[in-house]
């Protein structure tokens, strides 16, 4: 199976890449990535001399750079690229606009004239928008986005599906929950929370910290896409959750107890704008249907991202001061060159 991966850098795409080469034999993947602020090669560093991957610097709004890849031949696509920080949509949306609505239509439109026979979106439950309490989203629920960011997605949403409807497209749709684990950019609530604390700096937590989030082990994310693009139903969406909503205040303090800091660090900051307070998923559908479950539960998975960061901190470095934008052209191009030589 040969796979185009679109916005392979970031968080969830490395973390998908390093699973599904080590899941299958045989699979072929290259990695389609701009490299904006959130991609990150070092993510890959393990794997990018790989024989069965390879990587391509490009925009998918490109259309010419977008067909000239999907030009080679792909069993697959699995779409990952996005702007994807609400509070960066909040400040400024065009961006979002540009990648998220636009890339996605520049995408479909591609891989239906080169016939690509599955296309995988891979989309976000805020697209529900917030949730009342013991309120969940299934598939049918109505779409009430929220936030700019939350919107772009929804829009990409709905030209996927008008794509399926239209062209008879072969695509999928999934709505995941949020996701934490290694390699996660320190902007999110996670990883800033832990590398805050390990750089001595205040925590700031939005409002009351009571807004709830489901969160799930990028890997139990990452098995889930696996199981949607080999066997899920052409034209369905699935909902990805790990079925239990924790308030932010609760995480952040578990965190400060995995790493033997002070609960004084907690700081209530102004809140976000248009904040959700809930999110909450039904994923009995994949569930019964594809035979997924998350495997890793959240205190597994917790103390799992916390040893990763205490045990990465070079990597945090550099996400932190913007040196990994530098790897690229330093030390990846190079090594490219050196292999090809060889
Ligand atoms: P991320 O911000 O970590 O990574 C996004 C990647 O896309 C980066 O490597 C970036 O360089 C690339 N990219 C951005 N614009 C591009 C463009 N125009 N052309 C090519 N590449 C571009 O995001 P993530 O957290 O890994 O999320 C990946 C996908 O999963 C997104 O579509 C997001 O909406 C969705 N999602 C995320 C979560 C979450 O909790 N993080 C939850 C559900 C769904
Ligand atoms: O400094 C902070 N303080 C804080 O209280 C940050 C960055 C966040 N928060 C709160 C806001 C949210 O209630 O923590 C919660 C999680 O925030 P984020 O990590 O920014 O995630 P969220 O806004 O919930 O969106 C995430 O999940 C769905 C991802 O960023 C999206 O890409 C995904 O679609």
């Amino acid at each position: 199976m040969k796979v185009l991966v679109t916005g392979g850098a970031g968080f969830i795409g490395s973390n998908f890449i390093r699973y599904f080469l080590s899941a299958h034999a045989g699979v072929e993947i290259v990695n389609f990535d701009k490299l904006t602020y959130a991609g990150n090669l070092r993510n890959l560093a393990d794997i990018d001399s790989q024989p069965n991957y390879r990587f391509v610097r490009a925009d998918i709004c490109d259309a010419d750079a977008v067909d000239g890849v999907l030009a080679e031949g792909f069993d697959a696509v699995a779409h990952f690229a996005a702007e994807s920080h609400v509070d960066r949509s909040i400040a400024g949306a065009r961006e979002f606009i540009r990648t998220n609505v636009e890339g996605t239509w520049v995408m479909l439109e591609a891989a239906r004239k080169r016939k690509v026979p599955r296309f995988l979106h891979v989309s976000t439950d805020e697209v529900y928008g917030s949730m009342a309490p013991k309120e969940m989203a299934s598939e049918k629920s109505e779409l009430a986005p929220n936030s700019p960011y939350a919107a772009s997605k929804a829009a990409s949403d709905l030209m996927v599906r008008s794509y399926v409807q239209t062209h008879k497209f072969p695509a999928i749709i999934t709505r995941c929950t949020n996701n934490y684990g290694p390699y996660q950019f320190p902007e999110k609530l996670i990883p800033l929370m832990i590398s805050n604390v390990l750089a001595g700096k205040k925590l700031p937590v939005y409002g009351d910290g009571l807004n709830e989030r489901d969160w799930i082990f990028v890997e139990d994310h990452c098995r889930a896409l696996d199981a949607v693009l080999q066997k899920g139903r052409i034209g369905e969406i699935y909902n990805i959750g790990s079925g239990r909503p924790v308030p932010n205040i609760g995480i952040v303090r578990s965190l400060l107890k995995l790493l033997s800091a002070p609960d004084g660090l907690i700081e209530f900051v102004q809140d976000r704008p248009g904040h959700d307070r809930r999110y909450a998923l039904d994923d009995s559908k994949i569930r019964h249907e594809l035979g997924w479950q998350p495997q890793v539960d959240l205190d597994a998975g917790l103390q799992h991202t916390v040893d990763w960061y205490r045990a990465n901190g070079d990597w945090v470095r550099e996400a932190t001061s913007g040196e990994y934008q530098e790897y690229y052209e330093k030390f990846y191009v190079k090594r490219r060159a050196t292999l090809a030589q060889l």
